[in-house]
């Protein structure tokens, strides 16, 4: 019943943009209904946003560059590639977090949010770095994880003490007494067990993540007062953006009824958008975001669009943009993947977005196998012209693109045969589990090289030298060994290379504000190789052609003259203005 009504819901929110944005294409403004238009423009120049206009480079400082030969990566490390990041063209590093963190699930558990992790380096590391972007001219988001913090943090520490410490309610406590309290699922535990009892005090307290990850209590207003002035700590430093890690889960409903069997199986729906998720998020903007000029952005965007858009409608004061799991999640190895599919995705989640509200389009992160691997072909064959192909997807839809280090290169997956060879608490724990449970490991194994986090997660690929030049010690993860021939000093030395066909694709969109804000169009839906669209703002068109297959194959452009066509990219030498596309082949042209 509820599915049908929320099903309702959607239809009707999907005719009224449906109509909002036929009227906005025949020319017809929501905002001044009696203006003519014959082409979509920007609305409205307060539409216009830099966060909207800028390319998000996604450092994984763990594995972006080793200053001190200890195989980590560190804050010297980038400062020392900072002219590398700056000849990308991109306009924001979002950083993967750097705070002081024991470190189970690579910082992702912090135990001090105001310090540095001492393998990072330091605060004056840290303000060197701000500045040397700033210079550059580039902003800097940081991921903040507050849905939960380190069992090393301070305030955990307090809070398991006795039951009544005045930090107990930082946290989510059950007393032992009430009984085990009603199962919850957990991403990494060993158990799969998100309620872990501490003997200590005789109660459970809640991890939806690892153990030494404990969910803070968002309902205690002394905790939520303590998170804003972290925040502001940061954004004094001059900061310019936040990402919110999980932050899709900090609500919860705190008398945790029992949840029907099977609903781990769609967890954000159990676990997403809880009662007071937006209550939160609203005083976050009046306390916080409101005053800086910061670019804001949650993880997840829960499990509907009525959900995406409550969270980054500019009238409810609350985020940005968020990004949803939808598309990322339907990677190719899974058994249904395909690419009308995919298509499906993307063009629904764009007309949702096509008035209002705004969202960003990644391909990859560090939660996710490499891009090329993941829906492209890492064959040596292909390589090259499949990832060229993907950025020119990712580079031009509507959308803040979020573009992860190592792909501008052409990074693989490199899909370890041996459990000790990976790092993530996610494979290792899983592992575990299916150990203890009699599972198939050699099975599990192979799923681990299409999906582990780990494959994302190697050194940046320098150069041929030893460990591909990113450390002088040993590698806290091994390098993939293809960095003899795949690595950024080559690429430098050549213009058609993965690197400057990324370039090229980041000055495009640049120059082109129709990459940004102009309409999408999808065409030839049901092609199953070819993904088609135009985008078109202000009397300029573009169309797009990407092939995602590896035999040639032809677009049907419905009829579109390409007589004048001009080509602004491609990803071939030699590219015919025509309906046939080489293998993976991309193309834009402007008509
Ligand atoms: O990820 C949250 C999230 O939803 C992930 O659990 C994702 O589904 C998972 O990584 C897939 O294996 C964020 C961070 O991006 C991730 O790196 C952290 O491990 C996690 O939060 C806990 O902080």
């Amino acid at each position: 019943m509820r599915r049908l009504e929320s099903f309702k819901k959607l239809n009707m929110i999907k005719k009224i943009l449906g109509v909002a944005l036929a009227l906005s294409v025949m020319g017809f403004s929501c905002k001044s209904p009696g203006k003519k238009q014959t082409r979509p423009t920007v609305e409205n120049s307060s539409d216009q946003k830099w966060w909207k206009e800028a390319v998000v480079y996604q450092v994984y400082p763990r594995s972006f560059k080793d200053s001190d030969g200890d195989g980590v990566g560190d804050l010297k490390g980038i400062i020392s590639k900072l002219d590398y990041i700056k000849s990308l063209g991109i306009d924001a590093v979002w950083l993967n977090p750097i705070y002081t963190s024991p470190n189970d699930d690579n910082g992702y558990d912090i135990s001090d949010y105001r310090s540095i992790m001492k393998d990072f380096g330091t605060i004056e590391d840290f303000d060197a770095l701000l500045k040397g972007l700033h210079e550059r001219k580039i902003k800097l988001v940081m991921d903040l994880v507050v849905n939960h913090s380190s069992d090393e943090h301070e305030w955990f520490k307090q809070s398991r003490s006795s039951r009544t410490s005045p930090y107990r309610n930082y946290y989510h406590w059950w007393n032992a007494e009430r009984g085990k309290p009603a199962y919850r699922w957990s991403f990494f535990d060993i158990n799969s067990d998100a309620w872990k009892y501490d003997s200590l005090t005789n109660s459970y307290y809640l991890h939806y993540f690892s153990r030494k990850q404990p969910d803070l209590n968002w309902e205690n207003p002394q905790l939520r007062k303590e998170v804003y002035e972290i925040m502001k700590f940061w954004l004094n430093k001059g900061i310019d953006g936040i990402r919110l890690d999980a932050f899709q889960l900090a609500s919860k409903d705190t008398s945790f009824p029992p949840l029907p069997a099977g609903y781990e199986n769609n967890i954000i729906k159990y676990y997403g958008m809880g009662p007071h998720l937006h209550d939160y998020l609203q005083e976050m903007n009046r306390e916080v975001f409101s005053k800086y000029d910061i670019m804001t952005v949650a993880e997840g965007a829960g499990s509907s669009f009525e959900d995406a858009h409550a969270l980054v409608d500019p009238d409810r004061n609350e985020l940005n943009m968020a990004y949803h799991f939808e598309g990322i999640d339907f990677g190719n190895f899974r058994p249904d993947y395909n690419l009308v599919g995919f298509k499906e995705i993307y063009s629904r989640w764009d007309s949702a977005f096509a008035i209002k509200g705004w969202l960003s389009i990644f391909l990859a992160n560090h939660d996710q196998p490499r891009m090329v691997s993941h829906w492209g072909n890492d064959d040596s064959l292909f390589r090259e012209a499949s990832s060229k192909m993907l950025t020119t997807f990712a580079l031009s839809m509507r959308g803040t693109p979020y573009y992860y280090y190592g792909d501008e290169l052409g990074m693989s997956n490199i899909k370890f045969d041996n459990i000790e060879d990976y790092r993530d608490i996610a494979t290792l724990n899983k592992y575990k589990k299916l150990k203890s449970d009699g599972g198939d490991l050699d099975k599990y194994i192979e799923t681990q090289k299409r999906a582990s986090r780990d494959n994302g997660r190697t050194p940046l690929q320098w150069d041929d030298s030893p460990n591909a030049g990113f450390t002088s010690g040993k590698p806290w993860i091994k390098v993939n060994p293809n960095f003899t021939t795949v690595n950024a000093a080559a690429q430098e030395k050549d213009s058609n290379s993965v690197l400057n066909y990324f370039r090229k694709m980041v000055k495009l969109r640049r120059e082109n504000e129709v990459l940004v804000y102009g309409l999408y169009t999808l065409l030839d839906k049901d092609n199953p190789d070819v993904y088609a669209y135009t985008r078109e703002l202000n009397g300029k068109k573009f169309l797009v052609l990407l092939n995602f297959k590896s035999k040639a194959t032809t677009v049907d452009t419905g009829g579109i003259d390409l007589s004048k066509a001009k080509i602004l990219i491609s990803n071939y030498a030699s590219t015919s203005v025509d309906n046939k596309l080489q293998p993976y082949e991309a193309v834009i042209y402007e008509l």
